[in-house]
């Protein structure tokens, strides 16, 4: 069992305190932060939601106060030199905090992680929560304000409901069970809309990411009687349809829901000779140890890494491992 009880002591007594989550931030990243903030706001204390990349657009409802700031120095490094907690959500990795966690670490500010990704034993964080079983960071911050019977209220509710929503893929991957329901439910108790929630998030395509959608199911590559789905994402392709980074969000999992599909690999291409590559499983195998041994990491069955080569190198070296996982798996099974 975590001690909530503790992290809430140690909230109680910090005076200024920052709150953040990894670059490109997700759901789950910005919900949990925002549930955090709408807490810690209500005691009187000097709270701000800092993170490193632009805000993405489709989380704007929970940002209506403008709670939540892209680092800049000129706004923060001041304003961070005084803060003596800093609360960090869903990060998998303290690297992914780029320049705030440079900041944190020159200002010698006590960091805690709060997080289901594993924890990667390198003592970068203070303190670690760390609940691989919890579906989301947001069921994490959930529990905290249960165990502290401290009451959640229309604007926490919509940033645990945000962040458990998405980390579940809206109640649908294997990771969803009762409590995730009990979560919504008790959200949903408080006002929020669902439905709306589900709209701003998922039914907000860009016409660009539609037409870069198109390419890759054009060219989408299937091996193993069709068992693993992979696809590159190339900066040519971006440019061609007028897309950004932000467009390939959910691709792989859309990939995942073809019939007979296991594995779906995306192989999307950072800059030249470097490319991200994320992996989606139903569930039949787990895919964290080949995000592993690429020097990433991730969940059983969705993980990520990032490594050097040119995608169509990057995507053969990815198969290889993958082939010989699979087989490897495949024979522990029988
Ligand atoms: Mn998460």
């Amino acid at each position: 069992m975590l001690d909530w009880k503790k992290l809430n002591k140690k909230i109680l007594s910090a005076n200024q305190i920052v709150l953040s989550t990894h670059q490109n931030p997700d759901g789950d990243g910005l919900g949990s932060a925002s549930a955090m903030y709408y807490y810690i706001n209500n005691l009187g204390k000097e709270c701000k939601i800092i993170h490193i990349s632009d805000f993405p657009n489709q989380f704007d409802f929970l940002n209506q106060s403008n709670i939540i700031e892209t680092y800049n120095y000129e706004n923060h490094a001041d304003w961070l030199s005084n803060v003596d907690l800093a609360l960090i959500f869903d990060v998998g990795d303290y690297n992914r905090l780029g320049i705030l966690g440079e900041e944190l670490n020159k200002n010698s500010i006590y960091t805690i992680n709060i997080d289901h990704h594993p924890d990667l034993n390198d003592k970068r964080f203070n303190d670690n929560y760390i609940n691989i079983d919890a579906a989301a960071t947001g069921e994490m911050v959930y529990d905290f304000l249960i165990e502290n019977n401290i009451n959640l209220n229309q604007s926490i509710a919509q940033g645990i409901y945000t962040a458990v929503m998405t980390d579940t893929g809206s109640f649908r991957h294997n990771n969803t069970n009762q409590k995730s329901h009990k979560i919504a439910m008790h959200c949903i108790d408080y006002g929020i809309n669902n439905s709306k929630i589900y709209q701003s998030i998922y039914e907000n395509r860009s016409k660009e990411q539609v037409a870069l959608l198109a390419k890759v199911i054009d060219n989408l590559k299937y091996d193993k009687e069709g068992e693993i789905a992979s696809f590159i994402i190339s900066n040519e392709m971006l440019k061609n349809c007028g897309a950004t980074h932000r467009d390939v969000d959910g691709f792989t999992d859309f990939v995942r829901t073809i019939e007979g599909v296991e594995i779906a690999i995306m192989i999307y291409e950072n800059e030249l000779n470097n490319c991200r590559v994320n992996f989606r499983s139903k569930g039949n195998y787990i895919i964290n140890n080949i995000a592993k041994s690429l020097g990433g990491g991730g969940h059983k069955f969705a993980a990520g890494a990032v490594t050097n080569g040119s995608p169509e190198i990057v995507l053969q070296k990815v198969l290889d491992i993958t082939f010989n996982e699979l087989a490897k798996q495949t024979q522990m099974k029988n």
